[in-house]
């Protein structure tokens, strides 16, 4: 089998030969950001708005992406074609570069832009059926005022202790709350309650502005389902007749046990269900063709 290549500062490299240095701010201080992105048959799902989110959280810590949206969006492309890829996983990285050891951004030369793609198939395998597991965990999402939870920064320390301690407490999903107890996401997903037929989401100040939470915004639109977005709390997680996540990797995931109680019946639900039916629809019928 050949090596897959990855995209490095407009060049394409063998994974094995794909390194930056030490002295990189991205591995130094995980001084940087990144994108998830997934291709269905050929074409990349949300393509624009997921390189629209990167360039936003780049202006949010001051980072200065060297080349445009439009060839940032063909190089993705391009690394596809290369590494002749229809079902992808898609990481997008930009890193603020080289610098000395101090804090000092000034001191960088220029951000590293590398875009890693892999073959992918799904995230929680037979949980689709079965259903997650999951756990509110005691590590509480980075404050909105100190780290904003919107920028998909290099640094997931928080988002990593989150899955420490569930895989501890035998979860395959953490859930966060933040600092005031409201419900704000899981480790790598935005969370969705469902109680009498009311489909909620918590607003996006304590949890990243997730691009499969808008597609199932738009969904829920189409079918004229109730929805509101509001502050969620434990009760209202605990009193849940569905609960599930989204996000790219995960797309959209049914949660059946939270903190050891049964979610409803303790089966993924039927508004569950009827979502995860028409995003896959979507992911089907939408995206930028890879190869025209
Ligand atoms: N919240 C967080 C904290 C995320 O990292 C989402 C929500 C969902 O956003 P999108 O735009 O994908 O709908 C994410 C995205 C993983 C993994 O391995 C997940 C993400 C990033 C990196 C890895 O599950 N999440």
């Amino acid at each position: 089998m050949e090596e897959l290549l990855v995209y490095m500062n407009g060049k394409f490299v063998p994974e094995s030969e794909a390194r930056i240095s030490v002295f990189d701010r991205g591995f130094l201080y995980g001084d940087g950001v990144f994108e998830g992105i997934r291709a269905y048959n050929g074409r990349v799902f949300r393509l624009y708005e997921h390189i629209d989110r990167l360039y936003d959280c780049a202006r949010v810590i001051d980072l200065q992406i060297p080349i445009s949206k439009e060839e940032f969006a063909e190089a993705i492309l391009e690394t596809l074609r290369r590494n002749n890829l229809r079902d992808a996983y898609i990481r997008p990285i930009v890193t603020r570069g080289v610098g000395d050891l101090g804090l000092d951004p000034r001191k960088c030369e220029k951000p590293n832009v590398i875009i890693i793609t892999k073959p992918w198939g799904k995230l929680y395998g037979d949980l689709y059926e079965k259903g997650l597991t999951a756990i509110t965990v005691a590590v509480r999402r980075n404050p909105i005022d100190a780290l904003p939870p919107n920028v998909k920064s290099l640094n997931y320390l928080n988002n990593i202790l989150a899955k420490i301690e569930a895989n501890a407490k035998g979860g395959d999903e953490a859930i966060f709350l933040d600092h005031n107890g409201y419900i704000s996401e899981g480790s790598g997903d935005n969370i969705f309650v469902v109680k009498n037929g009311l489909i909620a989401t918590p607003p996006t100040l304590n949890n990243l502005k997730g691009i499969t939470r808008v597609v199932v915004l738009e969904i829920i639109n189409e079918l004229n389902l109730p929805f509101r977005e509001m502050n969620i709390g434990l009760f209202d997680l605990y009193s849940a007749d569905e609960i599930f996540v989204t996000g790219t990797a995960a797309e959209i995931a049914p949660v059946t046990v939270i903190d050891g109680r049964k979610v409803g019946n303790g089966k993924p639900g039927k508004i569950t269900k009827l979502l995860m039916e028409k995003f896959r629809e979507r992911t089907e019928r939408e995206g930028v063709e890879v190869y025209k």
